[in-house]
C-alpha cells in the first residue's frame, strides 16, 4: 500500500518536473499582455517542443493592487502544466521554458484581472 503511494508521488513529480526545462527551446513565443488581453491569444505548438515564452507587458493591469501586491498581469497555464508567472509589470518581459509533454487544449490567464479583463487564451499541443 505504502509503496505504491510512493510510486505514485514519484510519477507525479517526474511529471511535474518535466515540464519546466533547462533545454534549449526549439520555438520562442512572444506574448503581450494589457488590460486588452493577450497577443496573441491562440497558440497552436508541436508536442514534445521546447517552448520559450516570453511575456511583455503593456500595462499593469488592475494596478490598485487588490488584496495588495497583486500589480501587473500573470502568465498562467492550467493544469496539468500548471505554470505560473506572476506580477510582469508594464514594460517589463518575464520568461519561462516549458516542454510541452501534454497534448490537448490548455487555458492560459492573468487570475488578477481575467474577471475584469479579456485576459485569457488557449494553446493547443498537437
Ligand atoms: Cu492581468
Amino acid at each position: 500500500m505504502k509503496k505504491s503511494l510512493l510510486l505514485l508521488v514519484s510519477i507525479f513529480l517526474f511529471l511535474i518536473s518535466c515540464t519546466k526545462t533547462e533545454e534549449k527551446p526549439d520555438t520562442v513565443i512572444n506574448i503581450k499582455v494589457s488590460r486588452n488581453g493577450y497577443s496573441p491569444n491562440d497558440i497552436t505548438l508541436k508536442r514534445g517542443e521546447v517552448v520559450l515564452f516570453r511575456i511583455t507587458a503593456l500595462d499593469d493591469g488592475l494596478s490598485a493592487g487588490y488584496g495588495g501586491g497583486n500589480i501587473g498581469h500573470c502568465f498562467y497555464i492550467m493544469p496539468p502544466y500548471d505554470v505560473m508567472i506572476k506580477n510582469i509589470r508594464k514594460g517589463q518581459t518575464k520568461e519561462v521554458k516549458i516542454k510541452m509533454v501534454y497534448p490537448g487544449d490548455f487555458s492560459f490567464t492573468c487570475p488578477y484581472c481575467s474577471g475584469i479583463f479579456p485576459t485569457k487564451g488557449e494553446i493547443h499541443v498537437r
